[in-house]
């Protein structure tokens, strides 16, 4: 009899990929990195960088292979922004990006931390050097958010994690300009109960596009006596209606389980902001903050993902 459990994802020999040893100014961790491919093929890594003095600000990795040899830019690349004070007073936290071809610029969400707590901002940026800020376009408390890479029926959608009263669930909200937001969808409700995504989930990376629908990798935060354990599972929505979903995995499909993902600032957290994906169409890079302290990375295969969600959904 096999007792083991099938892993979708497996982990790098050379994790964890980035650690602050490899900065080249002075900073507390570096986690929670969005990911894009860049049009010559580089990876780009905008890393969630905390200071010393507790706040956190964004910085550019680059590398040929997204593996090593990353290319660290020499100063912070997103730091909060003057203008927007005091909307991101206290730091930005856990991008993610996606390229939008339509206005062929890639766009940024991260969570800004206001004065009322964790709000979603927005940035838009050819490059990763220059940015154009929108500022606050979701009021605290909501975070983790990501904007889907087109129009869906003529609007915007940005997916996002109020948190209300009744809960810690995925919303999708839709815009005609990016600013003002409406038309306010339930995606995905928390479980309750024993689940290990009982009462609190979030979106990690940008959901895939697959022709099956867009398949998003989500967190659900298990509370014990010991704390909190954030651990990754599988979800799949229209393409068309992405609030609609189609299967929902049961199981979890990766948590902490090594040293650099169970010990650190934040014990037992593993909490990935991008990937990027291979010229096959099928391998995932994941890339993931480890315990709130470093930056590792796992691979995966978009194809088996579905599969899974076919027999566990
Ligand atoms: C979440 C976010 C993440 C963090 C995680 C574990 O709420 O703030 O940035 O990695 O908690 O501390």
């Amino acid at each position: 009899m096999n007792h083991q459990y099938c892993e979708l994802f497996s982990r790098h020999k050379l994790n964890p990929i980035l650690t602050v040893a490899d900065w080249p100014y002075p900073v507390h961790s570096v986690f929670n990195p969005a990911a894009t491919l860049l049009a010559d093929g580089t990876t780009l890594l905008l890393c969630r960088v905390e200071d010393r003095c507790g706040q956190s600000h964004l910085c550019a990795a680059r590398s040929a292979n997204g593996i090593n040899d990353w290319e660290v830019d020499t100063q912070p690349t997103l730091k909060p922004d003057p203008e927007h004070f005091p909307e991101e007073y206290w730091g930005i936290e856990d991008p993610r990006i996606t390229f939008i071809g339509e206005l062929n610029k890639y766009a940024v969400v991260y969570t800004a931390y206001t004065h009322d707590g964790p709000g979603v901002s927005l940035a838009l940026t050819e490059d990763f050097r220059n940015f154009e800020r929108y500022g606050l376009i979701m009021q605290p408390e909501d975070k983790d958010a990501v904007l889907l890479p087109y129009r869906i029926d003529g609007n915007w959608a940005l997916i996002h994690r109020p948190v209300s009263s009744i809960g810690a669930h995925i919303w999708i909200s839709y815009s005609s300009n990016l600013r003002h937001w409406g038309n306010h969808k339930l995606m995905l409700k928390a479980r309750k109960g024993g689940w290990w995504d009982a009462n609190k989930i979030g979106l990690s990376p940008p959901p895939i596009e697959t022709a099956k629908g867009w398949l998003v990798i989500y967190h659900g935060v298990r509370q014990n006596a010991a704390g909190a354990i954030y651990r990754l599972g599988l979800s799949l929505f229209d393409l068309h209606a992405p609030e609609i979903c189609l299967k929902r995995g049961d199981e979890w499909v990766f948590g902490p389980e090594e040293p650099y993902e169970l010990q650190g600032d934040v014990d037992k957290v593993v909490f990935p902001c991008g990937y990027t994906i291979a010229p096959d169409g099928d391998t995932i890079h994941l890339y993931y903050g480890a315990a709130d302290t470093s930056i590792a990375l796992a691979t995966g295969s978009i194809n088996a993902m579905l599969e899974w969600l076919e027999r566990h959904g």
